[in-house]
């Protein structure tokens, strides 16, 4: 017989592991169950009864098995493994994992795809998700991340509408061309991470073969109490793979957990993905004077002015013994950052400080960080917080107020000095600046510059394929913007698009 792979003969390899025989079934409470295959019933033929408690049982619980899929990134892959440290970055960061080198600290994985519903194919054109917990010994780090350095909004307001028009109309319960790019088209701010996700990035090879990238400028603090800006970056040791469109289209009728078999089989086969950690540096005197804003998530920080800085390595070995419990639970917030990492004032990153654990509450209940893939197991969770659905962490007989003479846990001194204040100040309001802002230099460089001219056709032909879908008004408008990121792009873009314009009524 043909071999296959390891995802294929999980279920032989389980069997092979077993080394005494398989136990008795039991029902959730314990019993032992005599017959599995037939209901109680009144009779051969009769109707059944309320007090087959092991029908019940089953039944109810198979009534709930499925938890609210997220609302993006609903598709994806798990993986664990650990982060270790090469170079010493401790001027800029006090953060117990970068303490050492060599130090190694337990880390998961989780990768998705950005709009599709939790069965959807894996190598579509959209963003990838790359989100990264660290287990440290100052508890969780979560660098909720994409492959993209940047992304098409600047202010988390917009984030809920952006997300519906890559989402299925609420009339037709379709995706929809004319949302998609009404809203791109009318907030010019998208078109730098637009013509990212429309270039050969779009479609990744897997997850192996991708960068990550924390996107988001965040603040580190040495042990000083001194502040740098950063960004962080994950190059990936598998070098950059993407799919050509015929061949993704393929694979997406064929083999749509393309990417999730792909990641288990490497993992489970000891070909093990690793990805090199970098940080770009920008001291708070640089941040007053740049050019460009700092916290514009719609813009990189140019590698000339602010080069890689290597930090270390992240290594996947380990696959997920339970896609449930390790992977669908597994619940990510940019929030959840230890002493020596803060947030920086980007607004897309305040809006997520609080959206994800939101979510979590909803999701999977208020005591999420004490499911085992959630829990921060290199700590000791002590605090004032009691109760509620779920929990199981009670913390024996300590004192539940705070300050108290019980010998309570107490305030920590090191975490109190790596808390540096710093001034803001300024008028509150409410600043769109989506027109005003430079939202062309940086897409005009990315497809003068980086693009070859065989991925600018590719670009060209991938906007066409898809804007072609939308009503006339709204392409007119993709085609003078894409002419603001280069004349020849919007001329291309009108081209293509001719043979369709004529289908299009506009409003
Ligand atoms: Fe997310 N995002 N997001 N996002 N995001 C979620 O959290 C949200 C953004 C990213 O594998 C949700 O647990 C807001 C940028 C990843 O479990 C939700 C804003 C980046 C994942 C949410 C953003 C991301 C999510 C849905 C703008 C890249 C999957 C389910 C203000 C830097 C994590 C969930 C996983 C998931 C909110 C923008 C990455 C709803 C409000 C920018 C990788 O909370």
């Amino acid at each position: 017989m043909a071999s296959r792979d390891p995802a294929s003969d999980q279920l032989v390899n389980f069997k092979k592991s077993l080394k005494d025989s398989p136990g008795y079934i039991t029902t959730k409470y314990g019993a032992p169950v005599g017959v599995k295959t037939a209901i109680q019933t009144v009779g051969k033929d009769g109707p059944l009864l309320l007090q087959d408690s092991e029908f019940l049982d089953e039944i109810s619980s198979f009534d709930r098995e499925r938890i609210p899929e997220r609302v993006v990134h609903a598709k994806g892959a798990g993986a664990f493994g650990y982060f270790e440290v090469t170079h010493d970055i401790t001027k800029y960061s006090a953060a117990k994992i970068f303490e050492s080198i060599g130090k190694q600290t337990p880390l998961a994985v989780r990768f998705s795809t950005v709009g599709g519903e939790s069965g959807s194919a894996d190598t579509v054109r959209d963003p990838r998700g790359f989100a990264v917990k660290f287990y440290t010994d100052d508890g969780i780090w979560d660098l909720v991340g994409n492959n993209t350095p940047i992304f098409f909004i600047r202010d988390a307001s917009l984030f809920a509408s952006f997300i519906h028009t890559q989402k299925r109309n609420p009339a037709t319960h379709l995706k929809d061309a004319d949302m998609f790019w009404d809203f791109m088209t009318l907030r010019p701010e998208t078109m730098h991470q637009l013509i990212y996700t429309y270039g050969d990035r779009g479609i990744p090879d897997g997850y192996r073969h991708m960068n990550g990238y924390g996107s988001h400028t965040f603040k580190l603090v040495n042990a000083q109490g001194v502040s740098h800006w950063v960004k962080f970056h994950y190059k990936t040791n598998q070098g950059i793979k993407n799919l050509p469109v015929e061949k993704a289209n393929e694979l997406a009728a064929s083999d749509p957990d393309y990417s999730i078999r792909d990641l288990y089989n490497a993992i489970a086969k000891g070909d093990f993905p690793s990805w090199t950690f970098y940080i770009q540096v920008m001291t708070m005197a640089q941040a007053e004077t740049a050019k460009f804003n700092p916290f514009d998530m719609t813009k990189v920080w140019p590698h000339s002015e602010y080069p890689l800085i290597p930090v270390g390595k992240i290594v996947l070995n380990k696959n997920p013994t339970n896609y449930f419990a390790e992977v669908e639970q597994i619940a990510f917030s940019p929030s959840n950052m230890p002493p020596g990492i803060e947030a920086s004032p980007d607004k897309m990153l305040q809006g997520r400080l609080f959206a994800y654990s939101d979510t979590h509450r909803h999701r999977l209940g208020a005591n999420y960080l004490q499911i085992p893939v959630n829990c921060p197991f290199r700590v000791t969770v002590a605090n004032y917080q009691r109760d509620g659905p779920q929990t199981i962490n009670h913390q024996n007989g300590c004192p539940n107020y705070f300050p108290n003479s019980f010998s309570g846990p107490q305030e920590c001194p090191r975490a109190q000095r790596m808390q540096p204040r710093w001034n803001v100040s300024g008028d509150v309001g409410r600043y769109d600046n989506g027109q005003t802002e430079d939202n062309f230099s940086q897409a005009t460089i990315l497809y003068q510059k980086v693009f070859s001219d065989a991925e600018k056709e590719r670009l060209v032909q991938n906007l066409v394929g898809h804007l072609k879908d939308a009503a006339g008004f709204i392409q007119e408008r993709g085609i003078k913007l894409f002419a603001q990121i280069h004349p020849d792009l919007g001329s291309k873009v009108a081209a293509g698009l001719a043979p369709y314009k004529k289908y299009h009524a506009n409003l």
